[in-house]
């Protein structure tokens, strides 16, 4: 008896020892979802209970930051830890390198199952994963086209809820033995915002309020941020706002940008003709509604403006529902699945948004709004509940931190940090005080020139090095980001001291002009 007792305890001993601890890693990002939409971050315009709740579970940051705002390049600093001019991928016409090193790569050689679920749109075939389904380019809302590991697949519905019903098949399918690591990646929020059928129009009696920036007229900024083309007043009629154009009529709105020059006139035909009888019938239920009300109003320029504005975020917000919904769905399964507590949960975009702010759509600046990513981490076996951090982290940081959890070595090269510290130990953690920045697509979509530059705690020094203009920012007096005070007498030491930053960033991180 006594000895079947102890061979008993050397097996679940042995067991354990074998059994693969581990931490899964699920990684979830959305596209373009600032962080003014999830109502843990501001209440003011949503509530999103399922990426609340993580947050109430796990560590929420207020200074997460992209090295390059804007969707491709984000996604190829994020798998590979280093910055746009060492991965080679500087903006969304570049192919991503697929023969580089990245965390899910190295992850597949150190046992893991990977799984690469949603928007890639790295115009390269994903290497490093055991299972891959990836979006069609920007992939659609309804019906989406899908390349699955090297098929062609169209599956009929709304992209957010398959997506999510490909996580958690993959999961279900395991191997129970080894971890997982899965990028979950959303098409929504991104333009051009198409809600789920059951949340078309959910938004219709709000009225959202305009941001304090709305009516910007960029003073000390006119060749920065006055010269784009990414305002709301120009958003397209049809593809943006749905509005049917009538026989002849042209697309009166240039809402891409001058240099790209694309005649958007049957751009929201097609996404419309490209959904089925019963999915129209849904749109028109809402959609004539909104079409006759434009056509029977008399708006004058302002009015437009502010209509467009509503119209906007109508829609985006309601893209922004079906991924709560979904992110929730998810979390109740591992809870089935007793996974939560191994499995540690990212929510995340690939950047941040303008919701209005200097009357904007779109991203692209380092100016705060699209500069931010929302960043929630949830790890309850190692992360405590409950905590906000300040912590200038940046996605550069995801692959380092990733490789660091799962125990294996962080490459030498790799430039971003493992926010292990930060996570563990927020108070006490001796970390980064600037992030630098750098953007390059220009001429392109939406028309902001390149610029690099570096943020402090209470700074910003922007280069934008192709019209030779500089921009110094004191957040602390002046959040909005709207007065510029390089040429300032009184801020001379803060502007050397900056400009200082700035040469020691782009030497650390080895850029070159
Ligand atoms: C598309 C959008 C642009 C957007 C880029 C980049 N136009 O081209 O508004 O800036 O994507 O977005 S659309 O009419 O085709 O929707 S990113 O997130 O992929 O970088
Ligand atoms: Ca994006």
């Amino acid at each position: 008896m006594k000895k079947s007792c102890l061979l008993l305890v050397l097996a679940f001993l042995l067991g354990n020892c074998a059994a693969d601890r581990r931490p899964n890693i699920i990684y979830i990002m959305t596209d373009d979802h600032a962080e003014r939409a999830i109502s843990a971050y501001d209440s003011s315009l949503i509530r999103t209970p399922n990426i609340d709740r993580l947050a109430r579970e796990g560590i929420r940051f207020t200074n997460s930051y992209v090295t390059n705002s804007i969707c491709a390049p984000s996604r190829a600093v994020m798998l590979t830890g280093k910055y746009s001019h060492i991965n080679g991928l500087r903006d969304n016409r570049d192919r991503f390198d697929g023969s580089q090193p990245t965390f899910p790569r190295i992850l597949q050689e150190a046992g893991y199952q990977t799984a690469m679920l949603g928007k890639w749109h790295l115009q390269s075939t994903p290497v490093g994963f055991d299972t891959w389904k990836i979006l069609h380019g920007q992939g659609s809302y309804y019906n989406p086209l899908f390349y699955e590991n090297g098929d062609t697949v169209v599956h009929e519905g709304y992209v957010t809820d398959i997506i999510t019903d490909m996580v958690i098949d993959f999961i279900e399918k395991r191997d129970k033995d080894r971890p997982f690591c899965i990028l979950y990646h959303h098409k929504a929020p991104h333009r051009s915002w198409m809600p789920a059928e059951r949340h078309i129009g959910m938004f219709r009696d709000r009225k959202f309020p305009l941001p304090e920036t709305f009516y910007d007229d960029y003073g000390t900024r006119e060749r920065t941020a006055g010269d784009q083309d990414m305002e709301v007043r120009n958003m397209y009629l049809g593809y943006d706002m749905k509005i049917h154009l009538l026989p002849g009529e042209k697309e009166p709105y240039s809402g891409g940008g001058r240099s790209i020059n694309w005649d958007a006139t049957n751009s929201w035909k097609h996404l419309y003709d490209a959904l089925t009888p019963s999915q129209k019938a849904v749109f028109d239920s809402y959609y004539d509604q909104v079409n006759l009300d434009y056509r029977n109003s008399n708006f004058n320029d302002k009015e437009l403006r502010e209509w467009k504005y509503q119209r906007y975020m109508e829609d985006y917000l309601a893209c922004i529902v079906a991924v709560d919904e979904n992110i929730g769905r998810l979390l109740d399964y591992l809870d089935t699945e007793k996974l939560a507590k191994n499995t540690i949960v990212v929510y995340t975009s690939d950047q941040g948004f303008y919701l209005g702010e200097h009357g904007w759509f779109d991203k692209r600046f380092m100016y705060e709004e699209s500069f931010t990513m929302p960043l929630i981490i949830r790890y309850p076996k190692k992360i405590k509940a409950g905590i906000v951090s300040d912590a200038f982290v940046m996605n550069l940081d995801f692959a380092p931190t990733f490789l660091d959890y799962a125990g294996v070595a962080i490459p030498e090269d790799i430039q971003g940090e493992s926010m292990r510290s930060v996570l563990e130990h927020p108070a006490e953690s001796d970390w980064r005080q600037t992030v630098y920045y750098h953007y390059y697509e220009y001429p392109a979509w939406h028309d902001v020139h390149k610029h690099d530059g570096v943020r402090s705690k209470d700074f910003k020094l922007i280069h934008f090095y192709d019209i030779g203009v500089w921009e110094l920012f004191d957040l602390n007096k002046d959040p909005h980001e709207l007065k510029n005070v390089y040429d300032d007498p009184a801020y001379k030491t803060v502007r050397a001291t900056m400009l200082k930053e700035y040469r020691d960033a782009r030497e650390r991180y080895q850029v070159n002009d």
